[in-house]
C-alpha cells in the first residue's frame, strides 16, 4: 500500500504534466550551452528573482556549493546560520572543496541573526583574522522550523553587508513557501541579495534540479564552477523541462500546504502528550514534541504509523523528544486527519507495565 509521507517534501514525485513536458523537451548540449530548455528555463528564473541571469544545477546543496566556491577565495569566511542547512547538512563541503571558513551565529527562532551579532562578526582589517566575503541567510530557514524571512530583514542584512564589501547569499530552498507566507514575490525577497538557490524539487514537485540567479558576472563565474565540479550536464533540458512546469504551475498552490501543515498543528494541539507551538507553523513544516509521560516514544509512535497506518514521520531531536513533519502536495486534508486521529490513537493507549 502508498505510504502517506510526511518526512519532507523532497520524497514529492513529478505530476504528470512534468512527465509529458520531459517526454517532449527539445534538448541539446547544455556545455555548450544549446539546450534550449535549460536556456529558458534559466532565464525565465532570472526574470523571475529580477536577476540577470540564472544557472541551472542538480541539487539545492550543490546551488549553495556552487554559490559559496564563486563568491569566496580559499581561507575566506562566510557568516552563516548554526541551525543552517549549509552548517548541518552539507558535509563539511564549503570548508572541503573551498577552503571557507564558517564564522556560525545562532538563528533565532524567526529564522533571523541578530543584526548586532552579523555586525560583530565581521572581521576588522588587518592581517590577524580571515577575510569575511559573505553573509548566507536561509529561506524559509529550516532550522527555525520553517519560519519565512522577510524582505525588510533581508535588506537590513544586506545594508550591513554592502558597508563591509560582503556578498549576500541566500539560500532560497524553499523561497516560493516563504513567498506564499508572506504573500510577496519572490523578486522582493531576493532583491538585495547577491545570490539566491532555489529548489525546482520538494515542493514543486519536480524530480531534480535547483536554480541559481544573481548577477550576468557572477553566473558566468558560477557556471565555471559548476563545471568544475561535475555539474555539465550536457542535455539535461529533459530534466529543466519538468522544472519550467514547477515554476509556471506549482508555485501558486503552497498556500494549500500551509494550509494543511496549520489544520495538522491546530489537531496535535488537541492531543494529550503532544506539544506544538502554534505560532511557529507559518509554511509547510510542523515541529511537535512528545511529553515525558506520553505511552510511546518517538522512535516507537514514528514505527507503528509505519506499520499500524502507513504513515512515515522522522523523529527529529532526540533530546527534544520531537518530530518534524512536512505537508507537500502529496498531502492531502484527509490525509492530514487521518494522521491526527492516528497519533491520537496511538498516544491514548494505557503505558503499558513493566
Ligand atoms: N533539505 C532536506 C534535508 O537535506 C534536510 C529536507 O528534507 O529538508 N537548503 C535547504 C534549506 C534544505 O532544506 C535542503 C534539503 C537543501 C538546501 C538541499 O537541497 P537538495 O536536497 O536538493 O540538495
Amino acid at each position: 500500500m502508498k505510504m502517506i509521507d510526511f518526512r519532507s517534501d523532497t520524497v514529492t514525485l513529478p505530476t504528470p504534466a512534468m512527465r509529458e513536458a520531459m517526454a517532449n523537451a527539445v534538448v541539446g548540449d547544455d556545455v555548450y550551452g544549446e539546450d534550449p530548455t535549460i536556456n529558458e528555463l534559466e532565464a525565465e528564473a532570472a526574470a523571475l528573482f529580477g536577476k540577470e541571469a540564472g544557472l541551472f544545477v542538480v541539487s539545492g546543496t550543490m546551488g549553495n556549493l556552487v554559490s559559496t566556491l564563486a563568491h569566496c577565495e580559499r581561507g575566506d569566511e562566510m557568516i552563516v546560520g548554526r541551525q543552517s542547512h549549509i552548517v548541518i547538512y552539507e558535509l563539511g563541503s564549503h570548508a572541503a572543496y573551498g577552503g571557507i571558513h564558517p564564522f556560525m551565529l545562532d538563528v533565532q527562532p524567526d529564522g533571523t541573526f541578530d543584526l548586532d551579532d552579523v555586525r560583530a562578526a565581521i572581521r576588522g582589517q588587518g592581517s590577524l583574522w580571515p577575510v569575511t566575503r559573505l553573509i548566507c541567510l536561509e529561506n524559509t530557514h529550516g532550522g527555525a522550523q520553517g519560519a519565512p524571512i522577510t524582505a525588510e530583514y533581508t535588506a537590513q542584512v544586506a545594508e550591513i553587508a554592502r558597508q563591509h564589501n560582503i556578498r549576500l547569499h541566500i539560500d532560497g530552498a524553499r523561497i516560493f513557501n516563504a513567498a506564499a507566507a508572506l504573500n510577496v514575490p519572490v523578486r522582493e525577497l531576493a532583491a538585495d541579495a547577491d545570490s539566491i538557490t532555489f529548489c525546482l524539487s520538494k515542493g514543486l514537485c519536480a524530480p531534480v534540479g535547483s536554480v541559481i540567479v544573481g548577477s550576468r558576472d557572477f553566473i558566468n563565474k558560477a557556471r565555471r564552477v559548476r563545471k568544475s565540479l561535475g555539474g555539465g550536464m550536457r542535455q539535461a533540458g529533459i530534466l529543466a523541462a519538468a522544472g519550467l512546469v514547477a515554476l509556471r504551475e506549482m508555485t501558486g498552490r503552497l498556500v494549500e500546504d500551509h494550509a494543511n501543515a496549520r489544520r495538522l498543528a491546530q489537531g496535535l494541539a488537541t492531543i494529550p502528550h503532544v506539544r506544538v507551538d502554534l505560532d511557529r507553523v507559518r509554511t509547510n513544516m510542523v515541529y511537535f514534541e512528545l511529553t515525558e509521560d506520553a505511552p510511546l516514544n518517538p522512535e516507537q509512535l514514528a514505527e507503528r504509523l509505519k506499520t499500524e497506518y502507513n504513515m512515515l514521520m522522522r523523529p527529529y531531536d532526540p533530546r527534544r523528544r520531537n518530530f518534524r513533519v512536512v505537508t507537500h502536495y502529496y498531502i492531502t486534508r484527509e490525509h492530514v486527519d487521518l494522521a491526527v486521529e492516528a497519533i491520537r490513537a496511538l498516544l491514548s493507549e494505557p503505558v503499558a507495565a513493566n
